[in-house]
């Protein structure tokens, strides 16, 4: 298969054939094509060092373990995402959702439910997809899941944030060396670029950005271009229409089938040169323990396109990184310590989590503003009331191909409420104790912005995104943060306290807020950690 996402030769592999034999969904591998992976690990392997997740704190560690020499083994619970399906496409269409698009779900669950009265979401074939939308008592949780991570699904807004603000985000980081070495380090590394303002100002595509800017413009708020690791020659082609149409063609929350520079194509891509690393998707690690020889004794569930367990695998790994994300590894280490696998994990372990303050509002405009029926589903551009109000909101794409005369926003803002994981041994599930209404300091900070635009355009909130009459997206999370915080639950390089050789990498160390979108902080967070964790640890 040409998907083979095994680099090195060390571990024990299966054939395709047996490994879709052994999945019990053949009518839905045929009816969506196959993503799976050749990769397995093979049980009872030994490994110097295993990750947990294959996003951007992983592929971070991966490629810098590699690169030191060592030989790693990565866990990830979603697929592959190498293998077209049916239609031709590995990824599908955010305007024709199907069983690709959600993990585990048989109706699709749309940030945006409701389009002018009507309900959006429909029913799917229950598959092993590309974005979780895991549902807590007081919020839902967007995720991607497959080798890629969050990178796969997201917007793909790459932003580091402002050099005064790094104090609130990260207090025991040297600030001098992540902006002198690790955030430009993260930024090469992902491939991150702006676009040409040249373009941007008269491209169709980016007519909904112009309307944000202009109206952002007139009540007088800095609106900054955001960069993107979008491949913006790729945008412009797509515009002239000489190459098959990626961000143009609405893909977005379903995987982005070209343009995007998904880890698949930088970080992924690099630790798959190095020949050290396997990947084995389709395989969800369910405890972490000390073995008796010295390690941990890793338990790996082996899942088919169901999500069914086919094979429980037991693995010894010398040193284990988590990168399930803040949620993922969250809930990992909350079960490890109250199941006593993990008991001397110490009491920060699941506390310290927010949502970055995300909250969703759309903008309803006159007639003679149109956003314009053809839009990027690459947002590029924000309005930065950070200081003042204590929000930044990106001006998102609303990529329905109709125009919609809406102007549509996902604000990120300073909200202090933070949620904490806990144990839930009835259910024999992890909690999360976020309540709806702590979003109210999210909407007020939104609404330094969108009430004075509307007042001074004559313009209102749009009621019908969300649900019926109902202004606010407050319902959800595209960035979860923390859960397992830096010089917290961790040393402050990420070392777990009371168990040497286990590591947390991902965004779980980043305390609720990064004040702009999530991903570089992580990845150059990941960097100055594994960068430390290589010198001292190896
Ligand atoms: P993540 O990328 O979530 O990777 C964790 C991986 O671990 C996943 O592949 C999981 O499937 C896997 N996993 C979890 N549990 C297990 C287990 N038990 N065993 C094996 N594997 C497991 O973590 N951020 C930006 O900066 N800019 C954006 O424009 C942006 N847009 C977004 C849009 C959407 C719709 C979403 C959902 C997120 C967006 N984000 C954005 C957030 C960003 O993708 C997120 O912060 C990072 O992906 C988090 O990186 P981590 O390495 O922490």
């Amino acid at each position: 298969m040409s998907g083979d996402v095994a680099c090195g030769n060390r571990s024990k592999h299966i054939s395709r054939r047996s490994f879709l034999a052994g999945t019990g969904s053949i009518l839905g591998v045929a009816a969506l094509g196959s993503h799976t992976a050749a990769a397995s690990i093979g049980d009872g392997a030994r490994v110097p060092a295993l990750v947990i997740g294959t996003g951007y704190g992983g592929s971070v560690a991966a490629l810098r373990l590699a690169q030191a020499g060592v030989d790693v083994h990565m866990i990830e619970m979603g697929m592959a995402w190498d293998t077209p399906g049916a239609d031709g496409k590995i990824f599908a269409n955010t305007t024709s959702p199907d069983g690709r698009s959600y993990w585990l779900r048989t109706k699709t669950k749309q940030p945006l439910s409701n389009f002018l009265g009507f309900q959006i979401d429909r029913d799917i074939p229950r598959y092993t997809g590309i974005l979780d939308a895991e549902e807590f008592g007081g919020i839902t949780v967007y995720q991607g899941r497959g080798v890629g991570g969050g990178s796969l699904v997201n917007g793909g807004m790459a932003v580091t944030p402002k050099r005064e603000n790094f104090a609130a985000i990260l207090p025991s980081v040297d600030a001098e060396e992540m902006y002198g070495t690790y955030y430009p380090r993260a930024n090469a590394g992902l491939g991150v670029g702006t676009i040409d303002p040249a373009w941007f100002d008269t491209t169709d595509c980016y007519q909904y950005a112009r309307v944000g800017r202009k109206h952002a413009q007139r009540s007088g708020f800095p609106f900054v271009f955001v960069p993107t690791v979008y491949d913006w020659d790729y945008m412009e082609r797509e515009a002239a229409g000489t190459v098959p149409r990626s961000a143009l063609a609405g893909e977005i929350l379903y995987g982005n089938n070209y343009g995007k520079k998904s880890l698949r194509k930088t970080y992924i891509a690099q630790l798959e040169a190095t020949g050290r690393v396997t990947i084995s998707p389709l395989h969800k690690v369910t405890s972490v323990a000390p073995a008796s020889g010295g390690g941990y004794t890793v338990v790996i569930d082996q899942l088919n396109s169901s999500g069914d367990t086919t094979a429980t695998k037991t693995v010894t790994a010398d040193r284990v990184f988590f990168a399930a994300g803040s949620v993922g590894t969250s809930k990992l280490l909350v079960t490890l310590k109250a199941t006593g696998a993990l008991p001397n994990l110490n009491n920060e372990i699941g506390k310290s989590w927010g949502d970055n303050g995300n909250v969703m509002c759309g903008r309803a405009n006159h007639l003679w503003d149109p956003t314009g029926s053809l839009q990027s589903a690459i947002p590029t551009g924000g309005i930065d009331n950070w200081t003042a109000g204590g929000a930044f909101a990106e001006v998102a794409p609303l990529p329905t191909g109709i125009e919609t005369w809406a102007s549509f926003y996902l604000s990120i803002t300073k909200n202090p409420n933070r949620a904490e994981f806990s144990w839930n041994a009835a259910t024999g599930k992890v909690d999360l104790s976020w309540q709806t209404a702590w979003k109210q300091p999210s909407i007020n900070a939104a609404k330094t912005i969108f009430d004075k635009i509307n007042a001074k355009e004559g313009t209102i909130y749009r009621t019908d995104l969300f649900g019926v009459y109902k202004i606010w997206g407050d319902h959800l999370t595209y960035h979860p943060l923390g859960g397992a915080v830096l010089n917290k639950a961790t040393d402050n390089y990420g070392r777990l306290a009371g168990y040497p050789g286990l590591y947390v990498i991902d965004g779980a160390l980043v305390p609720g807020n990064t004040s702009v979108n999530p991903f570089v902080t992580i990845t150059a967070l990941a960097e100055r950690n594994i960068e430390k964790i290589i010198a001292t640890d190896l």
